[in-house]
């Protein structure tokens, strides 16, 4: 990158890159706060070893999950981050059992949804791991009281989303419905700096992403679907399996290589493993401004609405083509 092309996170966001966007200055202090979170919990992983901060924190979550401790420094570090912005209304974290209130002193008009740390069950072993956050405008009126209606939203109706990925490199990538944007941390100076200008995925792709240890409790659909593509049927190359088991590096490299991500339901889970509010809807939205597409199998993820703020969906995302050979097998079977 040239030194005359430096973009920071900062100053993109207070650019005219958005000329429709609302709320830019809230926007930008919002997503200052955001960008503090993911620079804490970044630097979290990578000292754990130092520490002593990898491992259990010996509780379990509202999902009945071992926490670790650096779950807990995670949620710590966005409910710290996004409160001291001023800008938010109420919160959902996936580490805790109910909204997250937001003192009247503190109080801003954002309602917004996070998983502090996605993946946590690769953080032992240094495999990439990543935060998720979705953002919506409140609906109470009441000033003060937040209720249901403001967290239970329907994807479609926010107003921004992201992802940070704690990889090789550290990324935050995210999207205003305007299309999608990645920003590299560059740990010499401390900024996000613009290096993903509107991502796009392919049309495309050969690679498959899916827990296959779980194939026998599949429905048909997805078992035949997948036998299809990894078998090289109609006289199509077979494709390549990836599976992190992280899924925002494994959304992330769906998005840049092209190929389709799935965690259907089955018979053991029905409604799959991923939470809406805080995983499948962010990430369908980033999906959807990059040109690729994300179902649960029978209506796209965007147009749901949630009735609990840990509701489960199933879901499948990725290149458009994916999606829709995908959808023939679902109908058929
Ligand atoms: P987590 O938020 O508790 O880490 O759980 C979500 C993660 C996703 O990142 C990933 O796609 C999925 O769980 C992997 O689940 P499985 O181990 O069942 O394949
Ligand atoms: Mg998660």
């Amino acid at each position: 990158m040239s030194s005359n092309n430096l973009i920071t996170l900062h100053r993109w966001l207070l650019s005219d890159t958005h000329k429709n966007m609302e709320n830019k200055l809230e926007m930008a202090n919002l997503f200052s706060g955001i960008a503090l979170a993911c620079k804490i919990t970044n630097n979290a992983i990578k000292r754990a070893g130092f520490e002593s901060n990898f491992g259990l924190a010996g509780i379990t979550n509202v999902h009945s999950e071992d926490v670790k401790k650096l779950d807990v420094i995670a949620n710590d570090a966005f409910k710290m981050a996004l409160k001291s912005t001023r800008e938010v209304f109420c919160m959902v974290s996936e580490e805790e059992d109910s909204i997250i209130p937001v003192s009247q002193s503190q109080a801003g008009n954002y309602v917004v949804a996070f998983d502090p740390l996605d993946g946590s069950s690769n953080l032992d072993c240094n495999v990439s791991v990543g935060s998720i956050f979705s953002i919506w405008s409140k609906v109470s009126k009441d000033g003060h009281n937040y209720s249901n209606e403001d967290v239970l939203r329907k994807g479609r109706d926010m107003t921004a989303a992201g992802y940070a990925l704690y990889g090789s490199a550290t990324m935050l990538v995210l999207t205003f419905g305007q299309g999608v944007y990645g920003f590299t941390l560059d740990n010499h100076i401390g900024e996000f700096v613009l290096t993903h200008v509107e991502m796009r995925i392919r049309t495309k792709g050969s690679i498959y992403s899916i827990n296959e240890g779980n194939s026998i409790y599949w429905d048909k659909g997805t078992q035949e679907y997948v036998k299809a593509i990894k078998s090289g049927a109609d006289g199509r190359a077979p494709y390549s399996s990836r599976y992190i088991g992280s899924m925002v590096s494994d959304i992330h490299r769906t998005l840049l290589y092209g190929g389709i991500f799935m965690y259907p339901g089955d018979t053991k889970s029905p409604n799959g493993k991923l939470r809406y509010l805080y995983e499948v809807a962010p990430l369908s939205f980033i999906m959807e401004q990059a040109a690729g597409k994300a179902t649960n199998g029978s209506s796209p993820c965007l147009d749901m609405v949630p009735k609990s703020i840990h509701e489960r969906v199933p879901v499948f995302m990725g290149s458009p083509a994916c999606i829709e050979e995908l959808l023939t097998y679902q109908k058929k079977f």
